[in-house]
């Protein structure tokens, strides 16, 4: 257990939090070496669908020895192989190669559960957001100047008892302590207290900020905003002309600010992903484009959850601001990404002839696995700000309404 180490009324001042982000490096390549210790200090490529004699599908995820080789999360495996082969595990191998695994899904979860009830013990309040990554409030575990230490012996205990590394960064609140957990992968410890927020987050590029794409990335530095110190300086009204409410958000973020408190995850009533277009309309082709990287990103999204779903719909934003739902509901339970996928198109149909502003995918009626732990059904989206979508909010009802960006908890189209 974490000895309390806090001096009431010295470091922390009310309104002051601490709050460490912890991230597992290579995640689903570090459980494959715990179960394969050969494969540690190898190059190892972890593919979704992968297999021998066929490279199909995309990659999970890649050990930092094989990122050396430009490979990389949802790259196609083709792309992997032909940078870095198969290693068949003989003498006389063609270099540079990698091993390549197929991804487990029930292991790495019951690995994830180990990690979460370790964190449980270091946090007041700790939120669960995917498999490898949770936000800890230790405002009353530590101070300041413990908190390093407190971070390593988190990260230690870790390694230790589960077998894994990770990357943890302490800040005064998740914006922040997000970006230096990221700072120093793998094997990463970032403090930045209060007073250095600024000096931390001025020099990064604009595309540190959690949330900022390469679309928004690419119009920041067309206006001549390259870094977050950038940013942060900029005329917030010049940013809102600019990127509408997005501008005041981002300018708060590239100042650090995060008001956000670190609450836990209920589960979501539903998940859906939106997307909206430049254009005011757009081609059909493209339409049927974007629902199909969407209803895969919302079924994907599904399955990381371990969630199974029960209705499968769309949505279709017509001009001027017309909202279309379709949905369908299945005889039971599924959790099948073809199946978002067809009924998503089937569904579409509809709209074949009709201009097109926003489109999205959602699945509801969810149910999470009996007997799961909490932290396996309460991952979060770790989109917020992302460029060109909105969130979509399903209350309880059903009934859906539209919330920009960022949602004041930073969620992006899940509901509790
Ligand atoms: N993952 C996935 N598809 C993606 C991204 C991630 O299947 N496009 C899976 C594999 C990762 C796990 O989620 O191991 C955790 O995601 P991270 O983004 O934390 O990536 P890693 O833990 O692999 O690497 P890092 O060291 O950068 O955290
Ligand atoms: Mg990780």
């Amino acid at each position: 257990m974490p000895a309390g180490e806090q001096l009431p009324g010295t470091e922390t001042a009310s309104a002051e939090r601490i709050v460490l982000h912890v991230d597992n490096d290579c995640f689903y390549a570090a459980c494959e070496r715990l179960r394969e210790p050969a494969l540690a200090g190898e190059p190892l490529v972890i593919g979704m669908g992968y297999d021998e004699t066929e490279s199909t599908g995309a990659v999970a995820t890649a050990s930092y020895e094989a990122r050396e080789y430009e490979i990389e999360s949802a790259q196609p495996i083709s792309e992997a192989v032909e940078r870095l082969p198969p290693r068949a595990g003989s003498e006389g191998d063609i270099e540079p190669s990698a091993h390549y695994r197929p991804v487990d899904m029930e292991f790495y979860k019951s690995v994830a559960t180990d990690v979460k009830a370790i964190l449980r013990e270091y946090g007041d309040t700790v939120r669960e957001v995917s498999i490898d990554e949770a936000y800890l409030d230790c405002t009353e575990r530590t101070t300041w100047s413990a908190a390093a230490d407190y971070g390593r012996r988190i990260k230690e205990e870790i390694q230790d008892d589960v077998g894994i590394p990770s990357s943890i960064g302490i800040a005064p609140n998740m914006a922040v302590a997000k970006i230096a957990s990221d700072h120093d992968k793998p094997d990463g410890l970032v403090v930045v207290p209060p007073d250095e927020v600024a000096e931390f987050l001025d020099p990064l590029p604009i595309d540190a900020l959690h949330g900022v794409g390469p679309v928004t990335a690419d119009k920041l530095k067309s206006a001549g905003l390259a870094t977050a110190g950038d940013v942060a300086s900029a005329d917030p009204s010049h940013l809102v002309d600019r990127f509408g409410k997005r501008g005041r958000e981002l300018h708060r973020r590239a100042q650090g600010i995060d008001e956000r408190p670190v609450t836990p995850r209920g589960d979501p009533k539903s998940l859906s992903r939106e997307s909206s277009f430049d254009e005011a309309t757009a081609t059909w082709d493209a339409v049927r484009d974007r629902v199909m990287e969407l209803a895969a990103a919302v079924a994907d999204r599904a399955t990381q959850r371990g969630a199974t779903y029960r209705t499968i719909g769309i949505k279709v934003v017509t001009p001027p601001y017309d909202v279309n739902t379709r949905e369908r509901s299945l005889p039971g339970p599924v959790d099948e990404p073809d199946l978002v996928h067809d009924v998503a198109l089937d569904l579409l149909e509809e709209f074949r002839e009709v201009p097109v502003r926003k489109v999205g995918v959602r699945v509801s009626n969810l149910s999470f696995a009996a007997g799961e732990q909490p932290p396996l059904s309460t991952w979060e989206p770790t989109d917020d700000l992302q460029d060109g979508r909105e969130s979509t909010v399903l209350d309880r009802t059903g009934q859906t309404t539209l919330r920009a960006f960022v949602g004041d908890d930073g969620s992006v189209g899940d509901v509790n």
